[in-house]
């Protein structure tokens, strides 16, 4: 008893060697059904961690001879694990979902599947046999790694030698999920292992600096333009506002008839920057939050070209998530395993799609007041006439960035089908109390006949149309509960 309660205490070090030994046993495991003729899916979810996560486990098992495919799905329910079963395939590999259905996977494949996942389970989940969670190596699966580096750990596992590389896409996991919330933003835990994986391999180089996208490739007006988080009501998306306030404030945003770009600019310059940016951040309290996300980490990929977003791993994750959200899953992993010519140009106009529906979105928003409910801690978006159902986890992660909805939790709704309301629920980053909104979300829509859960920052639910209100109540009961 003594011996396999110190089993599942382990310190930080050997969580790590457990982690790995685990992931070697998976992947010999794999080897050997692959030997004997197996087929293998891995199946995943649609935003960056998701498309990240199942693209590792794809090029790893695929570089080792697999007969191996991928496919990204928006949600895994019974439906979805019927569908799966019907396909036939010997073995179905599940990345960044999965955890929360242990018995119907069971179910459903027998022993023919595992779990590679960053999503708090019950500890009654935890020992499942075919699962292998971050929460189970001693992480803390909401900050410390995701989906994508517990694939990398399976990678390296496969083969340290062969894919070192994807410690990259590990990266754009992370990051997409929010994970950078080390001192300056740094990346810690497990995704910290990957990290230094690249660094050490120069693949990435990791420096301080303004964290506004397009450092590199994009005017400085439209640089602090595209940038979305933090949102910053006014500047975000605006061009041209961003343009007249950088002109006015005296910045010399052109050389010789072309427009330079932040990476050119002085600290003395930076420094305008910030601040012509915090004239725009409105004196709500938290405006030097908002400036301090302006600053930290940034990770290069040196040998991705510098005119394209994949050149910064955050906005390589802000491609994958528009991919996803715009039912384009598969551009996201044509891109991830290396394509870098037809996949990328159509992500990046999809992307300016993207990025103009989330505008006409957030500016309704900003001009109709009546579309935000406060009661108490919680802001309510009714968003049902003008965000789509795919758009409700861009909106409210951008919301709980900015200056308005910081130190609130955000609570965006939209249609889903005709009789449904989808809900999508982001703690802010200034937020005061403690809350697992994963746990939160998940209860409240049970108790109204909905499915819910997720992380303890960002979680959503399903729930009928009928019973919006009572929903909300209880979310807004056991948020101010604590
Ligand atoms: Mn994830």
């Amino acid at each position: 008893m003594v011996a396999s309660e110190a089993a599942t205490t382990p310190d930080r070090l050997s969580d790590q060697g457990a982690l790995f030994e685990r992931a070697r046993d998976e992947a010999r495991h794999l080897l050997d059904l692959s030997r004997k003729g197996a087929r293998v899916l891995v199946v995943t979810h649609i935003d960056a961690d998701g498309l990240s996560s199942g693209s590792i486990a794809f090029s790893a098992l695929a570089r080792k001879g697999v007969a191996v495919s991928v496919r990204a799905i928006p949600d895994l329910d019974l439906k979805a694990i019927e569908r799966l079963r019907a396909d036939k395939f010997d073995f179905y590999l599940f990345t960044d979902l999965g955890s929360g259905l242990l018995g119907e996977l069971s179910k459903a494949f027998g022993e023919r599947f595992a779990v590679l996942d960053h999503h708090q389970v019950p500890e009654a989940d935890l020992r499942h046999p075919r699962l292998i969670n971050a929460w189970n190596f001693g992480y803390d699966g909401g900050v410390e790694a995701c989906s994508s580096t517990m694939a990398y750990a399976f990678a390296m596992a496969l083969d340290d030698w062969e894919n070192a590389d994807l410690s990259q896409l590990a990266i754009v996991g992370a990051l997409g999920d929010r994970q950078d919330k080390g001192e300056g933003r740094m990346l810690t835990g497990l995704n910290k292992v990957a990290l230094d994986d690249a660094v050490s391999r120069g693949l990435v180089s990791a420096t301080n600096d303004l964290l506004f996208f397009g450092r590199e490739t994009r005017p400085v007006h439209e640089a602090v333009a595209m940038s979305y988080t933090p949102f910053i009501q006014g500047l975000s998306g605006a061009k041209d506002a961003a343009l007249a306030a950088l002109t006015t404030s005296g910045l010399r945003l052109k050389e010789g008839g072309r427009w330079r770009t932040l990476g050119e600019l002085s600290n003395e310059e930076k420094q305008k920057v910030v601040e012509v940016v915090s004239g725009f951040i409105a004196s709500a309290g938290h405006g030097a939050d908002v400036l301090k996300d302006l600053l930290g980490t940034v990770y290069t990929f040196v040998f991705e070209d510098p005119l394209t977003p994949l050149r910064d791993a955050r906005e390589f994750s802000s491609v994958l998530n528009a991919c996803g959200r715009m039912d384009r899953a598969d551009l996201g992993v044509s891109i991830c395993i290396g394509d870098r010519e037809s996949a990328l140009s159509s992500a990046l106009s999809l992307m300016a799609e993207y990025r103009s529906k989330l505008n006409k979105a957030l500016q309704r928003l900003q001009q109709e007041e009546d579309k935000v409910a406060t009661q108490g801690n919680v802001m309510v978006v009714m968003g049902e006439e003008f965000i789509e159902e795919r758009m409700t986890g861009s909106v409210s992660s951008l919301l709980a960035s900015s200056d308005r909805f910081r130190d609130k939790l955000v609570l965006v709704r939209a249609r889903s089908g005709e009789s449904d309301l989808k809900f999508s629920s982001r703690i802010g980053d200034s937020f005061p109390g403690k809350v697992n909104l994963g746990e939160v979300m998940r209860a409240a829509a049970e108790s109204v006949g909905g499915v819910g859960g997720g992380h303890s920052m960002a979680a959503g639910a399903k729930v009928p149309f009928a019973r919006r209100d009572e929903f909300t109540r209880l979310v807004v009961e056991r948020v101010a509960a604590g």
